[in-house]
Parts: structure tokens; sequence; C-alpha cells
């Protein structure tokens, strides 16, 4: 069975087991010590990263280079859609997620969740006010892109999920879209949640977590 290293809370993880899900690819999920990585965890992310990825011989990281993989051992149903113009909207939202949303985020997420409760580090508020600042306009930017359907068109692509699998990153900090607030975001991120692939993972992400915080 394909390996997928890598802790669940990280966007970038849960973005490869959701397009996994979405294609009925199983995949084991492999935790790992951030601080004791493993052989097997190094051979297939060099600078550390997670995720990472091992199929039999072949392994591979960066949750993009991963998705792109499964997208191509499995092609129904796409997560790249066909036009030309949907089909690059589709990797800018992938791109803004993982660059844009997670770089103001994760000041947040970091900060409040992660140093704090699963590090044992005391958090920068300093830092995660200076995030929450920063995700104002990102997040606007988000609510008017947000329609009816998708954001890259009439299916679901890599863009939906990888926004929404940072949107749940952030709902650790309690800053999952709020539809007081952003109630076209908040109406298209309950039409990826209804989806079977995110019930699936977000139900073995609980688990994970609530091990993590001792629960
Ligand atoms: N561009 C990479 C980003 C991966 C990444 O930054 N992962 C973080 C966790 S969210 C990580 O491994 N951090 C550990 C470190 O930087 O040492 C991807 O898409 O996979």
């Amino acid at each position: 069975m394909i390996k997928v290293f890598g802790f669940p809370l990280s966007p970038f993880v849960r973005k490869v087991h959701l397009v996994a899900a979405e294609k009925g690819i199983a995949i084991e999920m492999v935790l790992g010590r951030p601080g004791e990585p493993s052989p097997e965890f190094l051979a297939a992310s060099p600078f550390r990263k997670i995720p990472a990825l091992q199929d039999g011989d072949f392994t591979l990281a960066d949750s993009t280079a991963i998705v792109t993989y499964l997208d191509a051992l499995e092609p129904a149903p796409s997560i790249t859609p066909g036009s030309a113009q949907q089909r690059a909207k589709a990797i800018w939202w992938e791109e803004f997620a993982d660059t844009i949303l997670i770089a103001a985020g994760g000041k947040v997420l970091f900060n409040r969740f992660v140093g704090p409760r699963l590090m044992g580090l005391p958090g920068d508020e300093v830092v995660a006010e200076q995030g929450l600042k920063e995700l104002v306009p990102i997040l606007e930017y988000l609510e008017a892109a947000c329609g009816e359907g998708w954001l890259a068109g009439d299916a679901l692509s890599v863009g939906d999920i990888a926004v929404a699998a940072t949107l749940k990153s952030m709902g650790y900090i309690g800053l999952e879209p709020d539809p007081a607030t952003h109630p076209r975001t908040a109406a298209w991120y309950d039409r990826v949640k209804a989806r079977p692939s995110w019930q699936m993972v977000a139900a073995r992400e609980a688990a994970v977590m609530e091990r993590a915080l001792g629960r």
C-alpha cells in the first residue's frame, strides 16, 4: 500500500489525504516523530518536510508533487479541470492556499495552537496578531471568489481541496469560515465538508488529534 508520512494537522498532509480519498486510493498514514525521523521518512523527504510518499521503490516529497502523482495514477475523478483557464485557476488556488493563506494563518496557528498545545513552546502573541491582520484581505479575496459552485469551475478541483485543507487547520484556532462575516466562503466550505472524502479524512484526523492532545 502507498505510505504517506506526516501528521494530519498539516494542511499539506491533509491535502494529500483528501485527494487520495476522492480517488479511492488507499494509503497508509505514517505518523512518526518530527524530532526522530525514521530512515524511511528521510529517504522519501530529503529536506524533512511533510508530507512525503513511498510507493514501493518510488519516493516523493511535497504535497503538490504527490497529488500530481496520485492524479496520474488514478485519473478519475479528476482534480484538474479540462479547460486551460480552469486548470490554471485550480493551480492558482492551490498556490494561494499553500503560500498566501498558510503564510498568514500559520502565524496564528503556530503561536496559538501548535507551539503551546503540541510542542510545549510559548506562543508569540505579537506574531499571532500580525497573522490575523494579514488574514483580513486574504479572506476577503476568497469571499469575493466563492460562488455557487467550485473555485475553478463546475467540479471540485485540487484548488478547492487545498484551500479547504488549510482552512481546516485554521479551525483549530477558531478561524474556520464564519457564515456571519464570510457567508459565501462558509457555504462553499460546507459543500467541501459534505463530501464523503472529507468526512473520512476528518474522522481519521480527529482520532489522531485526540491522542496527540492526550484526551
Ligand atoms: N511545499 C511543501 C510544504 C511542506 C511543509 O512546509 N510542511 C511543514 C508542515 S505543515 C513541515 O514539514 N515543516 C517542518 C519543517 O519545516 O521542518 C508541500 O506542499 O508539501
